[in-house]
């Protein structure tokens, strides 16, 4: 099939001179320059539009197919994306960097040059964005028709800088200079209401009128989702705020009253202004919740569009359409889904409750009852009027269904219901995401477990089928291929082919090399060549990783309390045999987490301080590296030796930095957290650092009083390094994270130390072996292709989506 031909379109060369040939076009006619005049910016726009000509056509043939055989489809709502730079992945999954590094030879420029003006678009906070990123990739991969949904935010997640040791925020105008990779579809606009009132409707005891007292339109663009090795090009669709038309206000403009007269218009536009830059915590603030429903709104009317254009019958909705649930942020879609079905399209409530639920699904991925997201019913009441009224309809019949299950049982229904009762009444949407969708899902075997015995235990005695495990996966085309080429190439000559990209598990053909003497020293010189592109230190030392949001649970603390420990015993013993080591951290906290960003402020005060110490510094460098994102993850993950993953058991959900990590030949030293079970059980447990508390160890331990101070007072070390923090030996710095240890140490940092250290200790003896060390890190490797996100997404289509593959035929 070549859809060009119809229309008498040529199709785009293959070759490097055909491929320069259009890209000297893109400069001519669509950037309007020379070769001679080109800026950077040109270049790269130019190369942008020559490569993502080369996906268009994959593009309508996806389009073209998915329309003819209108499968199931699969709508991903996620209020965050991580996609990371596009240039190189589309380069990649276009098939066309080598002709383009050679082509744009013409502009006098290299191709890393040129990448190296392409922007990552910061849609997201951390593991939750980038997870929504993997996914959609993974969906493309399988041939799965999919729409991601999500929010085009004018500025995404903050740049961070360090100024005096201290996290700063700066803005981040992720397109000032436009960007390349976006489609704008304004005839797919959609119109959003909020506020206002509802009025009854004459002979419909469900159906209502809802006039809302302020509109706002959604613009969608969207951006190329390639998949790799296959011919789909799926689509991730993000919505933007605008004011209509009607809300500029002329005669105000001609008044001279200029801020008044676009007043209106800069308060619809807000809504998709900036990202809330909070991860697993959430403010409750009026405008994160207007985008929620945004999002939302515009993403159902556009799902209906799309169900319209080859059906006609409600009753098969659900069948055609799977909406998964990234989180409780896109929760307001149930309410939204039945508005419009009940009150728009007049389908009756039952009917429409009954495909409500079969066409929802939720991913919940958190424990820390901080991020179960709750919002003050007066708020609902006033900004989304008739979605209240029906979620206390919804919540009146689940109560029925409850008292009918455990009839006299109060407590029981006080505690699940949507509205929570104590102080404030709050409308809870976790509760509501469980009692509109057909499957929720955890993100790692122990979260869902969890989930089951402690914050969603009610749900699951009423609905034990309702409750599944899907652990996460990680794209190895990003985290392993483009991050890591020089790795890539000596897997696909250790396994023969490629072919291991959208196979993972075949990984597991490297154990046998693992103890081959030449392939490992290879494995080694590649690591080590990673560490020199790097350069955050001694490229023979042990780069020792800690990449992630900063928080109190995933323990930077517990970390910290480690350097300062070696610096300590290193002054105390100059002479030793130390191992060298870099300790990289790197990771955002939330402006306004005070604890997380003093915990980065004492990183950078004890890594000056080492660094000015002539005893130290040959043995320890601490590095942090500012604005971790996508693209530095890329660069960071490897190079690293050891991978930290030592959050408190039972406190991260999963992780999915540990697997990337992991992939890349990094071995973890982690708590049975997460994931982290996951990856040990697979690269098996000589293979990997444990330490700590487990999850019923630490529960139990914080029922039954936690005091900190206890294993400060019977450990020698850990009061020197607290006590040290307190006399200021950092520049006096730290006050406050001592305090909070020896306070009330919410995540047991104190109780895990000794543990942690001994492990360590166990990280540097085998260090030592570098034969060893070497062969653990190929195990490692070999045996983590259950973390690929196509594994991920081939459970979620089996067990909760159930949709099949649409094959979109080749190009002839
Ligand atoms: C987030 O990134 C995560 C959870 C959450 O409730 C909100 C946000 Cl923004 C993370 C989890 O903390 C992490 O364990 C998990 O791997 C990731 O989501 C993807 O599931």
């Amino acid at each position: 099939m070549d859809l060009r031909q119809g229309i008498g379109l040529r199709r785009l060369g293959t070759t490097a001179d055909e491929f320069q040939q259009d890209l000297l076009s893109s400069l001519y006619y669509r950037r309007g320059t020379t070769v001679e005049s080109a800026s950077p910016r040109d270049a790269y726009e130019a190369l942008a539009m020559t490569v993502r000509d080369r996906l268009a056509d994959r593009r309508a043939r996806t389009a073209a197919a998915h329309f003819a055989s209108n499968p199931r489809w699969v709508y991903y709502l996620s209020a965050e994306y991580l996609l990371g730079a596009q240039l190189e992945q589309n380069l990649l999954y276009s098939g066309t960097g080598e002709v383009a590094a050679e082509a744009v030879k013409v502009l006098g420029r290299s191709l890393e040059e040129i990448e190296d003006l392409d922007v990552e678009p910061g849609l997201g906070n951390g593991g939750l964005g980038r997870l929504a990123a993997c996914l959609v990739d993974s969906m493309a991969t399988r041939d799965i028709p999919a729409v991601g949904y999500g929010i085009r935010y004018d500025f995404g997640i903050f740049r961070q800088t360090l100024e005096g040791g201290a996290q700063a925020e700066r803005p981040d105008d992720w397109a000032f200079q436009g960007n390349p990779w976006e489609f704008p579809a304004p005839d797919d606009r959609q119109t959003v209401g909020f506020y206002g009132h509802t009025e009854p409707i004459a002979g419909s005891p469900t159906r209502k009128r809802w006039l809302p007292g302020e509109i706002v339109l959604g613009e969608p663009s969207h951006m190329l989702v390639p998949g790799y090795g296959t011919e789909t090009v799926n689509i991730v669709r993000l919505w933007r705020a605008r004011g209509s038309e009607a809300s500029f206000d002329l005669s105000r403009f001609s008044a001279g009253q200029y801020a008044e007269a676009v007043q209106e218009a800069v308060r619809a536009e807000n809504i998709s202004k900036v990202l809330y830059p909070d991860d697993s915590t959430e403010l409750g603030r009026e405008l994160r919740l207007k985008q929620q429903y945004f999002l939302c709104s515009c993403s159902l009317r556009d799902i209906i569009r799309r169900f319209r254009l080859r059906n006609e019958d409600w009753d098969d909705f659900a069948d055609k359409t799977v909406i998964q649930l990234n989180d409780t942020h896109p929760t307001i879609a149930i309410p939204e889904l039945m508005r419009l079905l009940v009150d728009e399209y007049e389908v009756d409530w039952d009917k429409a409750w009954s495909i409500t639920r079969r066409t929802f699904a939720y991913t919940c991925h958190t424990l820390l009852p901080e991020a179960l997201e709750t919002w003050p019913v007066h708020l609902f009441e006033r900004l989304l009027p008739r979605h209240l009224e029906i979620i206390y309809l919804i919540n009146m019949l689940f109560l029925r269904e409850v008292e009918a299950h455990f009839p006299g049982d109060t407590d029981r229904i006080r505690r699940m219901s949507i509205i929570g009762e104590e102080g404030e009444r709050r409308v809870r949407m976790a509760h509501l995401a469980v009692v509109g969708t057909e499957a929720v899902n955890g993100v790692a075997e122990l979260h869902s477990k969890l989930l089951r015995e402690t914050v969603l235990h009610d749900f699951a005695d009423l609905w034990p089928a309702k409750f599944q495990n899907v652990t996460n996966g990680v794209s190895p085309r990003r985290f392993v291929k483009l991050a890591n080429p020089r790795l890539s190439d000596l897997i696909s000559e250790g396994l023969g082919d490629d072919s291991w990209l959208n196979d993972l598990d075949k990984l597991a053909g490297l154990e046998r090399l693992a103890g081959d003497a030449s392939f490992a020293e290879r494995w080694r010189a590649v690591k080590r060549a990673n560490k020199v592109d790097l350069a955050a230190g001694d490229p023979d030392a042990l780069t020792d990783v800690m990449i992630k949001r900063f928080h109190e649970y995933k323990r930077q603390q517990l970390k910290l309390l480690h350097v300062i420990t070696m610096y300590h015993r290193i002054r105390a013993n100059p002479t030793g045999d130390w191992v060298p080591r870099v300790v990289l951290f790197a990771g955002k906290a939330a402006p306004a987490y005070h604890a997380a960003k003093s915990i980065i402020r004492l990183i950078n005060a004890v890594g000056a301080t080492i660094a000015a110490d002539p005893v130290v510094a040959p043995y320890l460098k601490v590095v942090f590296a500012e604005n971790y994102n996508v693209t530095l993850a890329e660069r960071i993950i490897p190079a690293a030796d050891l991978s930290e993953q030592i959050s408190l058991a039972g406190k991260e959900a999963s992780g999915t930095g540990n697997m990337k990590l992991a992939l890349n030949g990094a071995i973890t030293i982690g708590t049975l957290d997460g994931a982290n079970i996951e990856i040990r059980a697979r690269v098996g447990d000589e293979n990997f650092f444990l330490f700590g508390l487990d999850a019923y160890q630490a529960a139990d331990m914080q029922i039954h009083g936690y005091h900190p101070r206890e294993f400060y007072d019977r450990d020698a070390e850990l009061k020197l390094a607290l006590d040290s923090i307190t006399a200021g030996t950092f520049a006096g710095v730290g006050h406050e994270v001592a305090e909070s240890l020896l306070g009330w140490d919410e995540y047991l940092t104190l109780a895990d130390f000794r543990s942690y250290l001994d492990s360590q200790e166990e990280v540097e003896q085998t260090w030592r072996d570098p034969e060893r060390w070497t062969r653990m890190s190929i195990l490692n490797t070999a045996h983590s292709g259950f973390f690929s996100a196509d594994r991920t997404v081939a459970d979620y289509a089996a067990r909760i989506w159930r949709v099949a593959p649409v094959t979109v035929p080749r190009e002839d």
